[in-house]
């Protein structure tokens, strides 16, 4: 396979040409790529090109999925499940084959596990509020790892403080790696649920998924995962995972913001009870009882983000159309050219040096605050994120207050790290002369 300029990538094309998850292996066509993002072409800062690396926080559009909303605005707006009306009937049709494309995408069973919430964020809300308040008890044990985002951290510790169960958190060693043998002595008969990230947003870290949900299933715990930061770079398969729950988000994975997803198995989300009341979620209403729709609606209350939930299928379409397997042989090539090419920064500490890492790069600059970092590589029309991450305990854990952060996508180029660490070089300059 060949990557940005012509070069060669012998970890590329071993990842490419074994076609791990049976997708077609295909040449990796970049400048195409690049040409499906309209935003990728315009300049910022008084025409300096945009070098955009912060796809951890979210991604860009390709013009497929922007396309797929202007015509569902200019053609078939309407509202669904309500009209008999023609425009309804084709926005109902349209939202319901995105919940199979969904289905497909991460190989769920049935269109009934999938539900569309705002984000990762809504989806495990909603676990926490539903599955959480009708399973956990005072004296359980809810288990989540040390580098979640605060979306794996708040709403377990909201249902904790309810209920009066126990957090328990999982330690990772100074790469930023779950220590295993911790995390199963932390599996306990008081452990009803255990929640983690796929993919670390702050460290790239890729957790072990597999063998810590067959752990937490041999403790008979139930397992939720956070797919934020897997499903942009990893093939899922909910099936083969054996997960009880994984949430992702839209806009990390090239599609509209607000939308996202909740999978889970159905006859957990079966014995679920409602997450909120109102329209679409119910068969019936009177004031005397109410019974609630079958899956997945009883979960969908109100006019759902209809053009969300279609331009997330036009991205999954366009993500699969490139191949998960060839986007994350690109990414896994970007980050370890990035990451030999920052070594060359003096005072520069990577934080996150896990084996098995997503293409995200975290690091701190000796004696520069990264806001200042970011601040100038800006200047420079280089965009990568820094602060805590909304991962404060993680930075604790780390010993820095923030980092800078850059995060690569199916659309960087080895050209834009190079340009990051021109810009870091200048830095350097600016703080030490
Ligand atoms: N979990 C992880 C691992 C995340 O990276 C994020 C967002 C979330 C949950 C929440 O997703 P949301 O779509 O519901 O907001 N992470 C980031 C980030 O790293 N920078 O901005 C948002």
């Amino acid at each position: 396979m060949t990557t940005l300029a012509g070069r060669r990538s012998p970890f590329a094309e071993e990842l490419v040409g074994s076609a791990a998850n049976g997708q077609r292996p295909t040449a990796y066509d970049l400048e195409q790529i690049r040409r499906d993002f309209p935003i990728l072409h315009r300049t910022i800062r008084g025409g300096k090109k945009l070098v955009y690396l912060d796809n951890a926080a979210t991604t860009q559009k390709p013009q497929v999925v922007i396309d797929r909303l202007v015509r569902f605005y200019t053609q078939e707006n309407s509202n669904v499940h309500r009209g008999v009306h023609y425009l309804s009937e084709v926005a109902t049709a349209a939202y319901e084959s995105a919940r199979t494309t969904v289905k497909r995408f991460v190989n769920a069973r049935d269109e009934k596990e999938i539900v569309f919430t705002r984000g990762t964020t809504e989806s495990i809300n909603l676990v926490t509020s539903s599955w959480g308040r009708r399973n956990v008890r005072a004296g359980d044990e809810v288990l989540i790892t040390a580098i979640e985002h605060h979306s794996n951290i708040v709403p377990w510790q909201i249902l904790c403080d309810e209920t009066g169960a126990t957090l328990r958190v999982a330690p990772v060693n100074d790469a930023g790696e779950l220590i295993i043998e911790e995390y199963a002595k932390l599996l306990t008969p008081e452990t009803k649920i255990v929640a983690f990230g796929h993919a670390s947003n702050a460290l790239g870290t890729i957790n072990p998924i597999k063998r810590m949900i067959s752990m937490a299933h041999a403790n008979r715990s139930i397992v939720l995962i956070d797919g934020a930061q897997g499903v942009p770079h990893v093939t899922i398969d909910v099936q083969d995972l054996d997960c009880d729950f994984y949430a992702f988000s839209g806009h990390k994975v090239y599609g509209p913001t607000g939308i996202g997803v909740l999978y889970g198995k159905q006859a957990l989300l079966d014995a679920m009870p409602p997450y909120q009341g109102g329209g679409d979620m119910i068969l019936s209403v009177s004031f005397e009882k109410t019974t609630y729709n079958a899956l997945p609606y009883k979960f969908e209350a109100g006019t759902p983000d209809i053009a969300g939930v279609i331009g997330l299928a036009a991205a999954l379409d366009y993500v699969s159309s490139v191949g998960l397997t060839n986007i994350a042989a690109h990414e896994q090539d970007l980050l370890h050219y990035a990451t030999s090419r920052l070594q060359e920064i003096k005072g520069l500490r990577i934080i996150g040096t896990a084996a098995e890492k997503a293409s995200v790069i975290s690091f701190t600059l000796e004696g520069v605050h990264p806001h200042d970092i970011g601040t100038i590589l800006d200047q420079d029309g280089i965009a990568i994120r820094t602060g805590h991450h909304c991962a404060q305990p993680l930075m604790m854990r780390f010993n820095v207050p923030a980092t800078g952060r850059a995060s690569f996508a199916l659309y960087n180029t080895r050209e834009e790290a190079d340009a990051l660490v021109a810009g870091l070089h200048k830095v350097v300059e600016v703080f030490r002369g």
